[in-house]
């Protein structure tokens, strides 16, 4: 009787072991998938409405903002469908949140094409940006995260219908998102 009740034990015991050492395993396992997979996905992607409040044929209705480890992504969606040679988006880069504008990611309509270019404030060329249509009233445009090198910063977003086409910003020809202030992004 005492060898059964003892050697119970050791099975119990035994088995405890093997049941402990599975669940070690498999939460190590899951933990080191879930920070691969938070490096890969890096934070949730965040989306932002501006009002339907200019009438313009570029009124920004949807901005959305997600990163990976090595690539940052911007969409944006806008009230009415607009062309390929309507485009003119820009995200103005604040690195250092001191409320100016550092670098711009801009999508414009050039060579008969959509181009995206990640550029200083003068229009130097930094790196590339790649542009694409993801229906008749948004897009969608993605750079390398290295361009910015820090892991939160602030931008704001300019949609521009060039009314008396002179290639250039004029007033009553914008709209910006948000309306006031900068939208907040962490890599
Ligand atoms: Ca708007
Ligand atoms: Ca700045
Ligand atoms: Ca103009």
């Amino acid at each position: 009787m005492t060898t059964l009740v003892r050697r119970g034990l050791v099975t119990a015991a035994a088995f405890a072991v093997v049941l402990t050492s599975c669940s070690t395993t498999h939460a190590g396992k899951g933990a080191e998938q879930g920070l691969v997979q938070a490096q890969q996905q890096g934070p949730p992607p965040e989306s932002f409405t501006d009002p339907d409040d200019v009438n313009l044929p570029l009124d920004l209705k949807t901005l959305t903002q997600a990163s990976t480890a090595s690539t940052i992504t911007y969409t944006v969606e806008t009230y009415e469908p607009f062309k390929d040679d309507q485009a003119d988006f820009s995200w103005g880069i604040d690195k250092n949140n001191d409320g100016v504008v550092d670098d711009y990611v801009s999508v414009e309509f050039e060579s008969k094409k959509l181009e995206g270019k990640f550029e200083d404030p003068k229009e130097n060329d930094l790196g590339k940006a790649t542009v694409t249509r993801t229906g008749p009233s948004s897009l969608r445009v993605s750079f390398s995260r290295k361009l910015i090198g820090t892991s939160l910063y602030q931008y704001r977003v300019t949609a521009l219908s060039d009314l008396n086409h002179n290639d250039e910003e004029d007033p009553g020809e914008t709209d910006v998102a948000p309306d006031t202030g900068f939208y907040q992004h962490r890599l």
